[in-house]
C-alpha cells in the first residue's frame, strides 16, 4: 500500500489536506491583513452583536477561554503545548470533516467556547497566533 503522508520536519501530514489547509489559512490571513479596515469592521459588527444581545454568554465565555487558556490546552489541538499554524491547520481539518477530532481535540479546537468547532474558531485562534 502507497504511504501518501509526507514526513518531514518531525510531522506527519497528508499532501493534500495539508497544502489545501496552508491555502486556505493564508487566504483568510491574507485577505484579512489586505482589508484591515473591512476585517476590523466585521470584527466590531460581531462583538457589538455580541455584547449588545448575548452579553450574559460573552462573559460566560470569556470566563471559561482565561480559565482553559490558564490550562495552555485552549487551541492547543496537537497537544504540543504551543499555539501555532498546525494546531490551526489542524482546527480546519477538524472544521473541513478530514479528521475526526478526540474529545480533546474537539475541547480544544473550541475557541470560542460555543461548543460548536466552525470557521469562527479558526479565526480566534489565528488573531491569537497574530497577537502572540
Ligand atoms: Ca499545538
Ligand atoms: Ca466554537
Amino acid at each position: 500500500m502507497k504511504n501518501k503522508y509526507i514526513k518531514s520536519l518531525g510531522i506527519n501530514v497528508h499532501p493534500v489536506v495539508f497544502f489545501s489547509s496552508i491555502l486556505i489559512v493564508l487566504s483568510i490571513v491574507v485577505s484579512t491583513l489586505l482589508n484591515l479596515s473591512q476585517a476590523a469592521q466585521i470584527f466590531e459588527t460581531i462583538q457589538s452583536f455580541i455584547i449588545n444581545k448575548v452579553s450574559w454568554f460573552y462573559i460566560l465565555t470569556v470566563n471559561i477561554i482565561l480559565g482553559l487558556d490558564s490550562f495552555n490546552s485552549l487551541a492547543d489541538v496537537n497537544g504540543d503545548n504551543i499555539i501555532n499554524v498546525l494546531d490551526v491547520i489542524q482546527m480546519v481539518n477538524i472544521v473541513l470533516g478530514n479528521i475526526i477530532a478526540s474529545e480533546w481535540q474537539s475541547c480544544a479546537s473550541d475557541s470560542n467556547g460555543d461548543g460548536n468547532i466552525d470557521i469562527l474558531d479558526v479565526i480566534q485562534a489565528v488573531q491569537f497566533i497574530l497577537n502572540s
